[in-house]
């Protein structure tokens, strides 16, 4: 039966519906067996999949393939990162409910991961919107509200006036929002926390779990986001006031050049200092206009320092002199205390400041160069402050000590007046969950006037989103005019009550989507804790590094806040981590507003599935950047059309030899195809577990298609089982980045069996060795001739050999023959003079 021409719409619509009827991908919990857990960032479902999709997702595929034909029980679901934004804008804009919005972009994206051949368990995709899915993170909320590792504050937050939403700092970006770009503006807000910052210590540590397992550079943003420093607490008095302000400082080593002090704009001993100040009002308004810039650039390095004089004094524990304080704009009130003690010598920012005001400067720590010579650094001698280590100066008692040990030194000292202690701070701060946004799941709590905040009772959960809602025209969330929604009766007194209206950030949904997974249909619980623990931890996660911070932050403390709350065990979600490089086309990233978009589906269209797959991961290694190239897909296409030839050709010769039987290789032919054979199974094998580098796997399936063109006709008639064999373990290897045409001509080739559930091959070791291998020879390290001698020959033969070798025998004619040195199987190098 002649098999025609390569169709890829026909076979792979035919593939699709054969695995999905026969259930192939389906799996469940199975103590018998091993497990692996692969699992690719689910999308948002904003109607069309892009080529970041079908890239993250290919390797994923190609991941959970392989793995089950490894033997692995392999859960690979998928999902929908349902709520947001979007929506609620596509809703206004279309005059419809986002949910109407959202199921429809569901429905085609589905339809869109289905044509590319994804191996999902498609029994277990979840959508974030669902109420069957948001009930249980209500329940987790209001566990935490118990627990107390959620709780509500009164604070300025990020405003974005496009967005009419507050923003998490992690969505301010050099001080616009993520989304839209407009400026950010500063507002007080009640607003509700998760304690992350509990958990600060843990989720440091933790990281050194993860180093082998992830990428350092996430390991490194994830560090520097929560940015621990190590420092002391240093407490100052007032000159004629009975108060004391304490400061955060990584050098208390300086505080002999401590010569003012800066205040946050928001301190709250700034209203009493400036109480009988003649100026008062001038200090109002500069801490009025310092409030309301943005957190990110008051904290930027390039920021004009400025503040403004208090007219009160602190007094130096130590030197005793009378230190100014200031209000000035690049104190931030979230960090340390929101008090700095100011070394200008010593620090930049300080020094920029004091130069700008003519603030007193005093230098304390000396260079180790100027102090092996015995002299001193002075002011005279700088341009910027000096901020690497040295040796004490003008630190009294202190004076030689290095820095490092007079940080303890100095703190000690304070301590015995009880003036300081050793502290530690973090730039991480607590997650703020409230958005004032309709699409997405209402935080489960009522407002009662004489019961104040009491939860939702668990049996009457889920809160949903009313269905009649109408988006606005100016953005802002319908549910708070929304009488039913907002009335209700406080189940503690009966009284009348107000339901809370903000909804949570859609980053509580992402948090913990891959426990659900494991037991998506469940209504009893989240998930049952045995077949969790069974599937728990992801072993591989794949996404973009766009998440390295925020989605990845937040997975790894939710799933140690569920674990505090008895329902997981695992303390890390995910032990593998790849992130995978950027599409790019002409240098830049694929976007809507470059213009430079390749869709996917035009691509299926016009190439298949299986070329689109095998383009996307043979154009660069999975972490790597990726050039979108039209030739690129092209060849691929071509290489699948030369393999379909193959089959095509060989369909009847190699269907009548079975490979399993077809002996030992006689011919050269044979035995060099049979070595080709096993190598390319090694360095499939090899390849795939070294960071899934699928593009030089590729490489070598192609070099083995290559050598089959080139011997088939000579082994054809002779030794068919070598070619049967060698066709077998091409569609084999191939078969998890190109599924269909695989399945196809594994059939083709007279298989009954299907290729999913095929083992991966393992290869024979002695199937590699040669009988005969070429030994350069050289001649005082000089190349003069080459033998050819049997493999692993004795070392006399072989050097025999070479002394014999015609070239060689030439240059060392006459000479006194010093030393022979055997490399086996390599070379040999003969030393004469
Ligand atoms: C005195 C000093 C002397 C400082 C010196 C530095 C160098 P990291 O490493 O980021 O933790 N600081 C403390 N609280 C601050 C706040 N709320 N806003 C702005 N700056 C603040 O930085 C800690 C240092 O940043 C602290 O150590 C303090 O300045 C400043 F030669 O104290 B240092
Ligand atoms: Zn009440």
């Amino acid at each position: 039966m002649a098999i025609g021409k390569y169709q890829p719409e026909k076979i792979e619509k035919k593939w699709q519906d054969i695995w999905q009827e026969s259930g192939c991908f389906e799996v469940e919990a199975d103590t018998s067996r091993d497990k692996y857990y692969v699992l690719e960032m689910f999308p948002y479902p904003s109607g069309k999949i892009h080529m970041g999709h079908v890239r993250n997702y290919s390797i994923g595929d190609v991941v959970a393939r392989f793995k089950s034909m490894q033997g692995f029980n392999v859960l690979h679901p998928m999902g929908w990162d349902a709520f947001g934004l979007p929506a609620e804008n596509a809703a206004i804009k279309h005059n419809t409910h986002p949910a109407k919005w959202t199921y429809q972009n569901i429905s085609e994206m589905r339809e869109q991961l289905r044509r590319l051949g994804y191996s999902y368990d498609w029994r277990r995709e979840v959508a974030s919107c669902r109420p069957e899915y948001y009930k249980w993170e209500q329940i987790f909320f209001l566990k935490f509200l118990e627990k107390g590792l959620v709780y509500r504050k009164n604070s300025p937050v990020n405003w974005c006036p496009g967005c009419n939403t507050v923003l998490a700092n992690e969505q301010v970006e050099e001080g616009l929002c993520w989304r839209c770009d407009s400026e950010v503006e500063q507002k007080d807000m009640e607003q509700w926390f998760l304690r992350i910052t509990d958990y600060a210590d843990e989720l440091l540590a933790d990281l050194d779990s993860l180093d082998k397992g992830w990428p350092e550079r996430v390991l490194t943003m994830q560090r520097n986001w929560i940015g621990k420093s190590y420092g002391a607490e240093l407490t100052f008095r007032f000159k004629g006031l009975d108060e004391t302000v304490t400061v955060f400082t990584t050098r208390p080593d300086t505080l002999f050049g401590a010569t003012f002090m800066s205040l946050a704009a928001e301190h709250p001993l700034v209203e009493k200092l400036i109480e009988n100040y003649e100026k008062a009002d001038e200090v109002r308004a500069f801490c009025d206009k310092v409030r309301n810039m943005d957190r990110i650039k008051r904290g930027a390095d390039d920021l004009e320092k400025e503040g403004v004089f208090t007219g009160a004094y602190v007094v130096n524990p130590v030197t005793g002199k009378d230190m100014p304080v200031y209000v000035a704009n690049f104190v931030l009130m979230g960090y340390g205390t929101g008090a700095v003690m100011a070394v200008p010598a010593h620090d930049q920012r300080d020094y920029e400041f004091a130069s700008k005001y003519e603030l007193p400067m005093q230098v304390v720590i000396n260079t180790p160069e100027l102090h092996k010579e015995g002299k001193v650094l002075t002011l005279e001698d700088m341009d910027a402050a000096y901020t690497d280590p040295g040796f004490l100066v003008n630190s009294g008692q202190f004076d030689g000590m290095d820095n490092e040990s007079a940080k303890k030194a100095v703190v000690e000292h304070l301590d015995k007046e009880g003036l300081g202690t050793m502290a530690v701070n973090y730039r991480l701060r607590d997650w703020n969950v409230s958005r004032q946004r309709f699409w997405g799941a209402p935080i489960p709590v009522m407002y009662c006037d004489s019961c104040g905040v009491v939860p939702v009772p668990e049996q009457d959960l889920p809160v949903t989103l009313p269905e009649n809602a109408q988006v606005r025209e100016d953005g802002r969330s319908p549910l708070p005019m929304m009488d039913e929604f907002v009335n209700c009766t406080c189940p503690k007194c009966g009284g009348a009550a107000r339901r809370e209206t903000d909804t949570l950030d859609t980053f509580f949904e992402s948090s913990w989507y891959f426990l659900r997974y494991c037991d998506p249909r469940n209504t009893d619980a989240p998930w049952d804790r045995e077949t969790q623990d069974y599937w728990m931890q992801v072993d591989q996660y794949i996404g973009g590094i766009e998440h390295a911070i925020l989605h990845l932050l937040y997975a790894r403390f939710f799933t140690k806040l569920l674990r505090d709350c008895g329902y997981v065990t695992a303390a890390e979600p995910f032990a593998n981590l790849l992130t995978q490089g950027m599409v790019l086309k002409d240098g830049a990233k694929m976007s809507k507003s470059k213009g430079n978009v390749v869709a996917p589906s035009e691509m299926i269209k016009k190439y298949g599935a299986d070329a689109t797959r095998l383009f996307i991961l043979f154009a660069a290694p999975p972490a790597k950047e990726l050039e979108w190239s039209d030739r690129g897909i092209e060849g691929a296409y071509r290489f699948i059309n030369r393999l379909w030839r193959l089959a095509e050709e060989l369909e009847k010769v190699v269907s009548a030899a079975k490979p399993v039987s077809y002996g030992d290789p006689k011919s050269e032919a044979a035995k060099a195809l049979r070595r080709k054979e096993h190598d390319t199974i090694r360095r499939a094998t090899r390849d795939i577990e070294n960071d899934f580098q699928f593009n030089t796997v590729i490489a070598a399936i192609m070099e083995l298609v290559n050598e089959i063109y080139g011997c088939k006709d000579e082994l054809k008639g002779s030794e068919p089982g070598s070619l049967s064999s060698a066709m077998a373990t091409t569609l084999t290897l191939l078969s998890p980045i190109a599924p269909h045409i695989c399945e196809e001509l594994w059939e083709t080739i007279g298989n009954t069996e299907r290729m999913v559930g095929q083992p991966w091959p393992t290869h024979d070791e002695s199937a590699l060795v040669l009988d005969e291998v070429t030994v350069v020879v050289q001649v005082c390290g000089k190349v003069r001739g080459k033998i050819t001698v049997p493999n692993n020959a004795p070392q006399a033969d072989v050097e025999k050999a070479a002394l014999e070798q015609e070239n060689v025998a030439k240059h060392i004619e006459g000479k006194t023959l010093r030393k022979v040195i055997v490399i086996p199987n390599k070379l040999v190098n003969i030393v004469a003079n």
